[in-house]
This record gives structure tokens, C-alpha cells and sequence, in this order.
């Protein structure tokens, strides 16, 4: 799959990754003018922070969250808890343009039943990256999960269910929207270093939005 091969597709285009995984080439670009000022608002009320991983390191990726449950990390490990550790109040409510969008994505890919109770925000300025992880945090495995790419483009590495599977390389850019659930719930992913640009919108910086259901199911 090369760069230049994704840079042809149109709006719209449906890419399958995994059995139960798809990209939605930019999807959410159709709701953008009411997601960016939603998210600022957002990042206005919970400011990114660089959480410190359960080795004690700082995370290079620089995190927030909204809605009823945030994912955070400490020296006791990675959580979801109801409360931002640093206003000590309760995280911003998700914004509907942001629940609508997401859920309409789940729907898009075959989870038609997607209630998020959680986005993480994260902020990738250029040279940053994501380590090869599963996310397995949260509560119910049945759900799936919908990340949404902002601002500069970056590199996805979408591996397999072990670690030492060499993954697939997904160029993410503005608007792009992957769904992945069921069998691909827990394949390992990661971001290779984001390279130096200014995005129009965005500035020096890629914002990944992963909307999830964090919490036990009613
Ligand atoms: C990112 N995304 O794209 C990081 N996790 O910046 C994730 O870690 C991720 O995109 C689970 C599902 C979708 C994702
Ligand atoms: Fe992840």
C-alpha cells in the first residue's frame, strides 16, 4: 500500500484493513466546521497534558479527554476515572457534533449500536509517535472502537493480534475516520513519527480523536 495510492482516493472511499476493520476515507470532513470548534472547546476545558507512563516515563504523545470517563496513566498504571486528575472536576461532557459523528461512523462500518462513554484526544506535534499497543482498557471487547485523524497526515501501523506481526502501513490524513471492532478488536497499532509540516486548519500538529465504550454496558 504506498502514500500515493491513498492520496487517489476520493471522499467517501470504504477501505477494508481487517475482517471487521475499516478506514472511511473522510468521513468526518462532512461535519468538520462543527467538530474543530467543539474540540477546541473541549481542549479549553481539559488542557493536553504529557501523562507519565507506569515505567515513570513522560508520554511524548500529549493526551486529554472527554465525556462521562477519561483515560489516564500514572505509576499505578492505565485507567479509565470520571474525574480529570488535574481540575479534579468531572471531564468535559462530549460534544454531540462528536457523538453524532462517531456514531455514525460505527454505524458506517457495521456496529450500528455505538454509544461512546469516552474520546480520548491525542496531540502528536511532528516527531512524535505511538508505540506498537492493544487497547484493553476498557470494559466490553464487543465494542468497537472510532479514531478520527485531524491536521497533519501520519502513518498507521495496524499489526495483527501478537506483537510480533509485522503490521500494515496506513497513511491517516485530515478527516479520516477507522472503525475497527470484533475480531480486529485487539490487533496491535501504533504511529510512526509524525513528519514536520503546518496542516491549514491545525498548525504543527496531527489530533487523533478515539471514541470508545469504557465503561460496563447498561
Ligand atoms: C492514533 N490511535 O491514531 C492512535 N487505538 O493516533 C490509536 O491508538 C487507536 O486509532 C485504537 C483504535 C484506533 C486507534
Ligand atoms: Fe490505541
Amino acid at each position: 500500500m504506498s502514500a500515493d495510492f491513498f492520496a487517489a482516493l476520493d471522499a467517501g472511499t470504504r477501505l477494508q484493513l481487517g475482517g471487521e476493520a475499516w478506514l472511511l476515507h473522510g468521513f468526518a470532513l462532512d461535519s468538520i466546521d462543527d467538530l474543530l470548534p467543539a474540540l477546541k472547546d473541549v481542549i479549553r476545558a481539559a488542557p493536553f497534558r504529557h501523562m507519565t507512563t507506569p515505567g515513570g516515563l513522560a508520554m511524548s504523545v500529549a493526551t486529554t479527554s472527554c465525556g462521562a470517563l477519561g483515560w489516564i496513566s500514572d505509576r499505578r498504571g492505565y485507567r479509565y476515572v470520571r474525574r480529570d486528575p488535574d481540575s479534579g472536576h468531572g471531564w468535559p461532557p462530549m460534544p454531540q457534533p462528536m457523538l453524532g459523528m462517531a456514531s455514525k461512523a460505527a454505524a458506517a462500518a457495521g456496529f450500528p449500536d455505538f454509544q461512546p462513554d469516552a474520546c480520548l484526544i491525542n496531540r502528536y506535534r511532528p516527531g512524535t509517535r505511538l508505540s506498537l499497543h492493544q487497547d484493553r482498557d476498557e470494559a466490553d471487547m464487543a465494542q468497537p472502537i472510532v479514531s478520527v485523524s485531524l491536521g497533519l497526515p501520519a502513518t498507521f501501523l495496524f499489526g495483527g493480534r501478537t506483537r510480533s506481526e509485522r503490521p500494515v502501513r496506513v497513511p491517516l490524513s485530515h478527516g479520516d475516520v477507522v472503525v475497527w471492532g470484533g475480531v480486529d478488536r485487539l490487533r496491535f497499532h501504533g504511529v510512526l513519527p509524525v513528519a514536520p509540516g503546518v496542516h491549514p486548519q491545525l498548525g504543527e500538529q496531527r489530533i487523533n480523536l478515539t471514541f470508545r465504550k469504557a465503561g460496563a454496558s447498561a
